[in-house]
């Protein structure tokens, strides 16, 4: 007989053993609902004499993934999640997790203030809080390190990963491992718990195994170093330094306190409201939610060339078969050797078997023709940025492929209108622009035509996470969203070398704020001819001024490619290191005395804010268009494209922070010093700043 304990928790006996099972979907949060019904199915176990051990299952996808985020912007309602712990940590009869899915957080700290942890084959235990800008409130730091020891501990809770059930059992956090039907997996092993005395084991009663105190001040060195400018992972450090030579109530109340410290912390706010947003970024504005996805079993990919070959990988890497098409066959081949020694390195790094490695080429048909793709679902075209070009292709596949197969162009900024309309079925037709090396990069633009069917639309995200990208739909603009807004900040990063800034101080300013490289740095990583191409295929509609900034011309014409020629905007050493180049100084004062332009000293603040304002400022525009739907969505795209730090939250949340009345003052000052062209302040944020309100209300 199953007794409802909670709305989202019941109970239910199988001889001596009770079984409580939480269902709260998606993924069985420690919402209100389910703290209580946990701590009366503790109840329930101790007042019935009969009842001997208890299981904690969970319907739908996974065991308890956590605390609810969604009510961390509320006041917290008891019990809160300590008392649940707690009274795990005091049943008086052995209580045993079964996990499946992902156990997270709180989740996982539920499973820990048991007495046994099972878990099905291919689950995965982890403390993720860090990712949100927090760490474990409820125990985590405490027993964790009990029982997978300090080192393992702090790996897990200090950078948020996940493990597998197999390594969990490894470290001693998991008993045992199971396949097959779960509960009845979790009922076996406890009666065996039972059979041998139903002994208690509670993870707080065990000692904190020895461990070399070294490891936690390298480990403090190395955070710093790969989480640069994130809070969390080192005060993990602290934490788990303070949890091995404290009393365990001490520790508790201690790592409680800093939970909830770090949750109002600004990063803490940055981070969750990234979690959302790209959550929130997999609802494509005006289309319903019900909208089924066209199934994706088959691919072709127009164009061996970087872009083709990398996304071309990302398909087999899920094990999509990839029709690969080119003009020539050494084209193609060039791109199967390319494909072969992306995933070569990963077998040599340890993470590819050879095994994967060749099923993933297996799928990988390189042909020069048309003829062979008459039954693939989706093509998507990589070739050479040209309208005509592009035509071209899309004319030869109107002629060989299904009505309802899709088209997808990755052009970065073509008209998606006019490729649409040269299509015999646009509605078929979408953009999906992935960003180089699109094996690499998260993100992914997904493109909308007026024309593009809604099922099309639905099937580009969904495929877009099926890749692990990380999907953004964005409307018809030159660039879409993120080249738009990058073209803005190269556009002032180049006009603040006329003014007088340095390459250094400009990408100094630029990294000092967060991002992972600054864009001169980056251009001579990617090379000053790409630059100059990128810059001459949009020169005809730059302002005047744009036009004639044409360092990027001089560098070139002075043989300094960046660091493929050992010279760009930085001179570099045979170990690529960077450095200060006198004759750059000499170049740019040449250019500024033939543009009539007068060095000024520049302040940092105003690097920082013509770089960033000028984006935000676009952002603003892209939004009153509608070529992005949602502030959030401008956030998603920058920080998985252009390495916005997550811990900012994304352009458009760092300019709320920051305060739209702020950012408005200082467009007007630039579009005074500037020009009005560039930095007079967006329709948008006059109004916003009229009504008092930030992009987020
Ligand atoms: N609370 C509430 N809703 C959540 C949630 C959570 N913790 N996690 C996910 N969701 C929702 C999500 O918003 C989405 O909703 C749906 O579930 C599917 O998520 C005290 C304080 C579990 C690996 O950080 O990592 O415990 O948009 O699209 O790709 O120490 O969600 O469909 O309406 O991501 O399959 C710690 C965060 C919390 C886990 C599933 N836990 N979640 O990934 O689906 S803090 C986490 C995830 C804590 C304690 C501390 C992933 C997932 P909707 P999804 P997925």
């Amino acid at each position: 007989m199953t007794e409802l304990l909670a709305r989202t928790v019941s109970v239910a006996k199988q001889g001596n053993i009770l079984v409580a099972t939480v269902d709260n979907p998606p993924v069985n949060a420690l919402s209100h609902s389910v703290r209580s019904g946990l701590i009366a199915a503790v109840k329930a176990l101790e007042s019935d004499a009969e009842a001997h051990a208890m299981v904690i299952v969970c319907d739908g996808r996974t065991f308890i993934a956590g605390a609810d985020i969604h009510e961390f912007k509320k006041p917290m309602v008891a019990p809160l999640l300590g008392e649940v712990i707690d009274t795990l940590d005091a049943a008086t009869k052995p209580i045993v997790a079964a996990i499946h899915g992902t156990a997270l957080g709180g989740g996982l700290e539920v499973a820990l203030a048991c007495s046994y942890r099972i878990a099905l084959e291919g689950s995965k235990v982890g403390l993720p809080e860090v990712k949100l800008g927090i760490l474990p409130g409820s125990g985590g730091t405490v027993r964790l390190p009990r029982l997978a020891g300090v080192e393992q501990a702090l790996a897990m809770i200090s950078e948020g990963g996940q493990i597998s059930a197999r390594d969990a059992q490894e470290k001693g956090i998991v008993d045992e491992v199971v396949s097959g039907d779960l509960k009845e997996a979790a009922i076996a092993f406890t009666g065996k718990v039972i059979a041998d005395g139903a002994r208690l084991r509670r993870t707080s009663d065990l000692p904190v195994p020895a461990f070399d105190a070294a490891v936690l001040e390298m480990s403090r060195a190395a955070l710093a170093k790969k989480y640069k400018g994130f809070k969390a992972p080192l005060v993990a450090v602290d934490l788990i330094k303070m949890v091995t030579e404290t009393p365990v109530a001490e520790a508790i109340a201690l790592e409680y306190k800093t939970c909830k410290e770090l949750l109002v912390s600004p990063q803490s706010k940055a981070l969750r409201h990234i979690f959302a947003a790209e959550r929130e970024a997999l609802k494509i504005d005006g289309v319903d939610a019900g909208v089924k996805p066209r199934d994706v079993k088959k691919v072709a990919i127009v164009g061996p060339g970087t872009m083709g070959r990398g996304i071309a990988s990302c398909f087999l890497n899920i094990g999509i078969p990839v029709t690969l098409i080119g003009l020539t066959d050494e084209g193609l081949a060039s791109a199967v050797r390319a494909i072969g020694k992306i995933y070569e390195g990963s077998v040599k790094r340890g993470s590819l078997s050879s095994e994967e490695m060749e099923r993933r080429m297996a799928l990988l048909t390189p042909t020069t023709s048309y003829d062979g793709i008459a039954d693939v679902d989706l093509v998507i075209e990589a070739v050479t940025e040209d309208m005509a070009v592009k035509k071209d292709v899309f004319a030869k596949l109107d002629a060989v492929l299904r009505n309802d197969a899709i088209v997808a162009t990755n052009t970065s900024f073509l008209d998606i209108e006019e490729l649409a309309g040269s299509s015999r079925n646009p509605a078929r037709v979408a953009g999906m622009h992935f960003f180089n090396p699109a094996n690499v990069m998260k993100l992914l633009e997904n493109v909308r035509a007026a024309s593009t069917a809604a099922d099309v639309l639905a099937t580009t995200t969904a495929l877009g996470k099926r890749l692990g990208k990380v999907p953004v739909m964005v409307g018809r603009s030159e660039g879409f969203v993120a080249n738009r807004m990058l073209s803005k900040r190269t556009r002032e990063a180049q006009f603040l070398l006329e003014d007088g800034a340095t390459p250094l101080q400009v990408d100094r300013v630029l990294t000092a704020f967060g991002f992972p490289i600054g864009p001169f740095a980056l251009a001579d990583l990617a090379g000053m001819d790409i630059m100059a191409a990128a810059r001459a295929a949009r020169v005809a509609r730059m302002s005047l001024r744009e036009q004639q900034c044409n360092i990027v011309d001089r560098l070139v014409a002075a043989g300094r490619l960046g660091q493929k020629s050992g010279a760009g905007y930085y001179v570099y050493d045979e170990n690529r290191k960077a450095s200060h180049d006198p004759a750059v100084d000499e170049l740019l004062e040449a250019h500024r005395k033939e543009r009539g332009f007068t060095a000024r000293t520049i302040s940092d603040e105003e690097i920082l804010e013509r770089c960033l304002f000028a984006m935000v400022n676009e952002a603003a525009k892209i939004l009153d268009e509608g070529a992005a739907a949602r502030p959030s969505d401008i956030d998603v795209i920058w920080t998985n494209g252009f390495g916005f730090p997550t811990y900012l939250g994304g352009p458009m949340f760092y300019a709320d922070q920051v305060g739209l009345p702020k950012v408005k003052a200082a467009l007007d000052k630039y579009a005074g010093l500037v020009g009005d062209q560039y930095f007079k302040p967006a329709a948008l944020i006059e109004r916003l700043v009229a009504e008092g309100k930030g992009f987020y209300g």
